[in-house]
């Protein structure tokens, strides 16, 4: 049984009589482990009617490039195979999903419609546009969250201090195993994905960033890249080692994560059954649980969780005291793009996302508070830093990069520090401080072995 704190209604309509379930897949595209569909299954069971999956591919994403839909396309594939292989139908349809959902629901005569959570403003327009013109209930499950987000708090947290107690003490009743999805009995409802086919060829997007070739889409590459850590990294020193970019110690799943080519709660369930110590466990937990399901607290409570507006009161006060400070060097969007600042370190960053599509997560740190330092205003530097993200991370566009943005510009779930120009009370990192954490040139080193002339 899929616990009900899991599951909301987003309407007010009765079943309908209906030929079919449906399951409205789109921020967890995946079969195995997936709340959503299972719960969509077990209606399918009650109403003894067949289950079939919805997606419906939009071209215009906010902040998304050819580079971010090949994992996507390529990860929707293979959920097509897996789905095929337990005889359900898969649909892909292109455009808007209040307008695709409501035809779709209306063909295939769908009788209730389920649909996954995502904290996000688009997640959020397409769910209130769904919900409000179809004529069947619509129920939405938080499928990310091992503690749903609506059941971890009912308010905007401080601070991973002040959500850790809430996510902890519902840790047992949540972070339990997944029942598998059953295979249906073959229905005379054919699959539909073949705009899946020719979507990456007319893709009208933002083509300049290319597809990386250093992660394989999907869930399979997914369940391997987590067999991999939790047999070589976990054990072999995360704890010691994640805040080292010049090694590669870190699980390297977040592109999976944000796509749902995995489950948050499989890995957290793997990590615990580790041979891991104690210390690696906990250390990687934080991250995974307690870290990322704060950044769905924060963009699901604070409607301007990707801009200057977001930010505690403290620090927008503290940044607008030093608003007028001299910076000693000041960058366009242009020249961060292109990794034209007069810093080998920072330029060694960027180049790494724009190479490889993922930055090591301590470079994230110092890579936004240098743009901090570098803009001219704290509003146009959180409007640089997420353009950026959004633009070359594979993970990008995602609640865990409005908050790591908002964390390092605007002092988001951090507390005030001794203050300083421009910075005002803003944690202050400097190159310092890499130095003295890690060697700094075999990092630079590491990155120029990508390098091919960028831009
Ligand atoms: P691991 O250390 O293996 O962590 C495993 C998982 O834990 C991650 O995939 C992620 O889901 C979660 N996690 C780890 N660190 C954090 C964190 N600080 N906050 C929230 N969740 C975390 N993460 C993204 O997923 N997408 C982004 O766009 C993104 N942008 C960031 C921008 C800045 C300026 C900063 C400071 C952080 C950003 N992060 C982002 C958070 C973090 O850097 C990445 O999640 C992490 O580096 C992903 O690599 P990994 O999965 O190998 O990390
Ligand atoms: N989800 C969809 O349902 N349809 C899309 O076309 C789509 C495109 C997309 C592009 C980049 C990206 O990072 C995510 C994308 N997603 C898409 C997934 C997105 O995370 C979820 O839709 C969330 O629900 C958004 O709030």
């Amino acid at each position: 049984m899929i616990q009900k704190e899991r599951t909301r209604i987003l309407n007010d309509k009765n079943v309908a009589k209906g030929e079919t379930v449906a399951y409205w897949m789109s921020r967890e595209q995946r079969v195995v482990d997936n709340w959503a569909l299972l719960y969509a299954q077990q209606i399918s069971e009650d109403l003894n009617l067949p289950l079939i999956v919805f997606f419906t591919l939009t071209t215009n994403f906010p902040g998304s490039t050819l580079r971010s839909y090949d994992f996507m396309i390529n990860g929707l594939k293979e959920v097509a195979l897996n789905l095929e292989d337990l005889n359900i139908a898969f649909i892909v349809s292109v455009g808007e999903p209040e307008t695709e959902i409501l035809s779709l629901c209306q063909r295939y005569n769908v009788s209730t419609l389920v649909t996954d959570f995502s904290p996000l403003r688009i997640g959020r327009k397409w769910r209130r546009g769904v919900a409000e013109k179809i004529n069947v209930p619509l129920y939405e499950v938080d499928a990310r969250n091992i503690v749903p987000v609506w059941c971890a708090s009912d308010k905007k947290e401080f601070a991973a201090y002040t959500i850790r107690p809430k996510i902890q003490s519902r840790l047992d009743l949540h972070l339990t195993t997944f029942p598998s999805l059953k295979k249906q009995k073959k229905t005379n409802i054919s699959q539909d994905t073949t705009c899946l086919e020719n979507s990456l060829e007319n893709y009208s997007g933002d083509k300049s960033v290319k597809p990386v070739e250093i992660f394989k889409p999907g869930e399979r590459a997914a369940l391997e890249k987590l067999d991999y850590f939790i047999t070589k990294i976990l054990p072999g020193g995360y704890a010691d080692k994640r805040n080292d970019p010049s090694v590669d110690f870190l699980s390297n799943l977040s592109p999976y994560l944000h796509f749902g080519q995995i489950s948050a709660q499989k890995i957290a369930l793997k990590a615990k059954q580790s041979t891991a110590s104690e210390d690696n466990k906990k250390s990687f937990l934080e991250e995974l649980i307690i870290r990322r399901e704060l950044a769905d607290n924060y963009c699901y409570y604070e409607k301007n969780y990707d801009n200057f507006e977001g930010f505690p009161d403290w620090a927008k006060q503290s940044l607008r005291d030093h608003t007028q400070d001299k910076r000693q060097y000041l960058y366009s969007l242009e020249q961060f793009e292109t990794a034209k600042t007069h810093d080998p370190i920072w330029n060694a960053a960027q180049k790494e996302m724009i190479l490889t599509g993922k930055m090591h997560g301590y470079m994230r740190m110092y890579w936004a508070k240098k743009i901090l330092e570098w803009s001219q205003t704290p509003e146009e530097a959180m409007k640089f830093a997420v353009i950026l993200n959004d633009k070359y991370e594979l993970d990008g566009r995602d609640p865990n990069g409005y908050v790591g943005c908002a964390w390092s510009i605007g002092g988001l779930h951090d507390r005030p520090w001794f203050e300083r120009p421009i910075f005002g009370k803003i944690r202050y990192m400097n190159d310092n401080g890499l130095r003295r954490r890690f060697d700094v040139e075999s990092y630079i080193a590491k990155v120029d072995k990508y390098q091919i002339n960028i831009i």
